[in-house]
C-alpha cells in the first residue's frame, strides 16, 4: 500500500524577503554597469516562459541532456546509488528529474526553487505521478547558504543540478556553488550536474535567439515582474532583447538596451538610462570538459564520470567528493 499524497508530500518556506528583491534591483541598476541578477528571471511567468524556451527548436541544451540522461539511465543509477536522498537546486518543472526517479527510487526527493507558487504546484504534480515517493520542497534562493531543512543522519545525499544552470555564475561565483553543494551533500554524496559545452557561436546565438521570441519575452519579463512588484514605470517597447556569444570570454551574455534616454522611477528613485545604454541580466558559460573538471576540482569535488552527446553538444558528470575535501 502506498502513501497518501498529504503524508508523502512536504514544504518548507525558506523564501527571501521582497525587501532582498528591492535591495538587489537597486544595487544593481545604480552600478556603473547596470544589472539585474538572472535568479530573479524566475517568477510564475518567467518560469513557464523558460518552460517554452527549453521546447524551441533553437534551444539544444534540455532535448540535448535528456537525450544523455536517457541513453544512459542504467550506468548513471549504477553510479550513483539507489536509496539516496535526491535534492535538486533551482528544481523549476522538475521535468528531467523524472526521468532518473522510477529507476532510481530516492528516499526522498528534495526540489529547491525560488518560485513559490511554481515550485508547490510542480512538486505537488509528481508527488501525485510518482504514488511511492516522499517529495519534501523547499522555497529557497539555493544561490545563497544551501541548508537542508531538516537533519538527514549519513544517507548517500545527491544533488541533481541539470540544464547548465552552472553555466549562469560566473567561473568564481560557479566555484561559491558548487562548494556549497559539497558540504550540504557531505562526505559519502555526489552530485550529477549538467553542463553545456564550447561549441559554434551560429548555434549558441540563435539558442539564445529564438524565432518564435520566448527568450526575448523571457528576458523583458524582468521589467515587468519590477514594475509588479515595486511599483516601478518600466516602458517595455522601450527596451530590446540582445543576446550574443562573446568569444573572449566564452560566454552568452543576455542585455537589455535602452532604445532612447529614459527615465525610470523604482519605489521613488529616478534611474536614468542614456539611448544603446545596456542592463547586463545574464551570463551563460559554456565550458570544455577539461575547463569544468579544473572547476569542479576547486570546489573540493572529483569527476567519477562524463558523459556527452554523439555531437558533443552538452555534457553530464558525476562528482563525488575528492579524498582531502573536509
Ligand atoms: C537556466 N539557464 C541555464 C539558462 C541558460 O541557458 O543559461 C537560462 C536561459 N536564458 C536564456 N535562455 C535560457
Amino acid at each position: 500500500m502506498t502513501d497518501s499524497k498529504s503524508q508523502r508530500y512536504q514544504f518548507f518556506d525558506q523564501h527571501p524577503e521582497v525587501a532582498d528583491f528591492r535591495e538587489d534591483i537597486i544595487q544593481g541598476l545604480s552600478a556603473a554597469e547596470a544589472y539585474i541578477l538572472p535568479k530573479y528571471f524566475y517568477d510564475e511567468t518567467g518560469s513557464r516562459l523558460f518552460e517554452e524556451i527549453c521546447n524551441t527548436e533553437e534551444y539544444y541544451p534540455t532535448r540535448t541532456e535528456v537525450g544523455i540522461i536517457r541513453d544512459n539511465i542504467d550506468d548513471i543509477v549504477e553510479t550513483l546509488g539507489k536509496d539516496c536522498l535526491l535534492i535538486e537546486p533551482g528544481s523549476g518543472d522538475s521535468y528531467k528529474v523524472r526521468l532518473l526517479l522510477d529507476a532510481l527510487r530516492p528516499i526522498a526527493y528534495l526540489p529547491i526553487d525560488i518560485s513559490r507558487r511554481y515550485l508547490q504546484d510542480e512538486a505537488q504534480k509528481l508527488a501525485a505521478e510518482f504514488t511511492w515517493l516522499k517529495v519534501h520542497a523547499v522555497c529557497a534562493d539555493f544561490t545563497g547558504k544551501l541548508e537542508l531543512p531538516y537533519h538527514v543522519e549519513a544517507t548517500n545525499k545527491v544533488a541533481f543540478f541539470p540544464g547548465s544552470t552552472i553555466g549562469n555564475f560566473l567561473p568564481e561565483q560557479a566555484v561559491f556553488v558548487l562548494d556549497e553543494i559539497r558540504k550540504m551533500v557531505g562526505r559519502g554524496g555526489g552530485l550529477l550536474i549538467g553542463v553545456d559545452l564550447q561549441k559554434d557561436s551560429e548555434i549558441l546565438n540563435a539558442a539564445y535567439n529564438d524565432k518564435e521570441g520566448y527568450t526575448e519575452q523571457f528576458n523583458k519579463n524582468l521589467l515587468l515582474r519590477i514594475n509588479r512588484e515595486l511599483g516601478a514605470d518600466f516602458d517595455l517597447d522601450q527596451y530590446k532583447h540582445h543576446a550574443f556569444f562573446n568569444e573572449e570570454k566564452h560566454r552568452i551574455e543576455m542585455h537589455l538596451i535602452s532604445l532612447q534616454d529614459q527615465q525610470v522611477t523604482i519605489d521613488g528613485q529616478v534611474f536614468q538610462f542614456k539611448k544603446d545604454q545596456a542592463i547586463l541580466t545574464e551570463y551563460s558559460h559554456k565550458y570544455t570538459v577539461e575547463h569544468f573538471q579544473q572547476l569542479a576540482e576547486k570546489a573540493g569535488f572529483r569527476c567519477v564520470k562524463t558523459w556527452i552527446d554523439e555531437n558533443g553538444l552538452f555534457s553530464v558528470h558525476y562528482l563525488n567528493l575528492a579524498a582531502d575535501s573536509d
